[in-house]
């Protein structure tokens, strides 16, 4: 990890909301920065930026990552004797955590023996993170959300695979949308590489390569106060990776350093034609993850509300 290491520095966040702080930049979304997200709310419309939970979702195995196995365990089961009384149905899913649209959690990625804010790696065992799991931040994460549609801006239906974004381009997506991202926002970044598997139904173009924020662009997000960021992609990151010699330098410096939540295959599609439409890319946005106790990170159902 040493060609990192000094950005490392720089973007450290240990310490800065105590020492036994477990949400990392979650702290900036203030009751302030709620109630101005809440006066994003003009129209009423709400757009889900989820994938569907379902068989035929984006995962090909690797890892022990599968779709999710849905199951019926009643059908039709009877409340009482009477033929035509009520009857109900119950259901059950098996899933990865991390299978479709998600939050890494602040214990997902970790290096050096320590995670972020200096938590032990011994409290990440078999039976969970007893530090920064996905359950420290059940009260988040609804903030404001603004959407860079870096592929828009730069006139593409998407990037290519291993395109790097950074803080050129995110400020490039700023000016021609005539937004900025401020302390306490969720940045949604649109590469349109989601359309490899929504429009392609190309799974494994999907979930192999993609483009994404390269390395520069962690200080832009220290410096902008991000509360947590969001993509279209799998990873987030781009991959191939800049330096194949350091692995998954985003993921390390974001989560580990900075105490960065991370969102994964968020469909924002639907969203960014919205935004196009009526020039608005600031919304409500809430995506509170499920209270799994240890759980190192959590499918959601991410709501932008304009
Ligand atoms: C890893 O694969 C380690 O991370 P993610 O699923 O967050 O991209």
């Amino acid at each position: 990890m040493e060609p990192i290491r000094d950005i490392a520095r720089r973007v450290s966040n240990w310490g800065r909301w105590g020492a036994d702080d477990e949400r990392g930049t979650i702290n900036f979304i203030t009751p302030e920065v709620i109630r101005r997200a809440a006066g994003c709310v003009r129209r009423g419309t709400v757009f889900s930026l989820a994938l569907p939970l379902a068989a035929d979702g984006p995962q090909f195995g690797q890892g022990g990552r599968v779709n999710p196995v849905h199951l019926m365990t009643s059908l039709h089961n009877p409340l009482s004797a009477d033929p035509d009384g009520p009857r109900y149905a119950d259901d059950v899913i098996v899933m990865p955590l991390q299978c479709a649209t998600q939050w890494d959690s602040l214990a997902h990625v970790h290096y050096g023996g320590q995670l972020y804010n200096g938590h032990a790696v011994s409290t990440l065992t078999s039976a969970g993170a007893a530090r920064n799991g996905i359950d420290k931040v059940t009260t988040g994460i609804v903030s404001r959300g603004v959407l860079l549609d870096v592929a828009r801006a730069q006139g593409v239906a998407r990037l290519r695979p291993g395109e790097v974004i950074g803080p050129a381009e995110l400020e490039a997506t700023e000016r021609a949308q005539g937004v900025r991202v401020e302390s306490g926002d969720v940045l949604l970044v649109r590469t349109g590489h989601m359309r490899a598997f929504t429009v392609d139904h190309d799974r494994m173009a999907y979930m192999k390569q993609m483009p994404g924020l390269g390395v520069a662009s962690v200080e832009w997000l220290h410096a902008r106060e991000v509360a947590a960021v969001a993509s279209d992609t799998n990873m987030v990151e781009v991959f191939p990776l800049e330096d194949p010699a350091v692995m998954l330098p985003f993921h390390a410096l974001c989560i580990r350093d900075m105490g960065l939540t991370l969102g994964e295959m968020f469909d924002l599609e639907a969203l960014a034609n919205d935004c196009a439409d009526d020039g608005v890319w600031s919304f409500l946005f809430t995506a509170p993850p499920l209270p799994v106790t240890g759980g190192v990170g959590s499918p959601i159902n991410p709501l932008a509300v304009k």
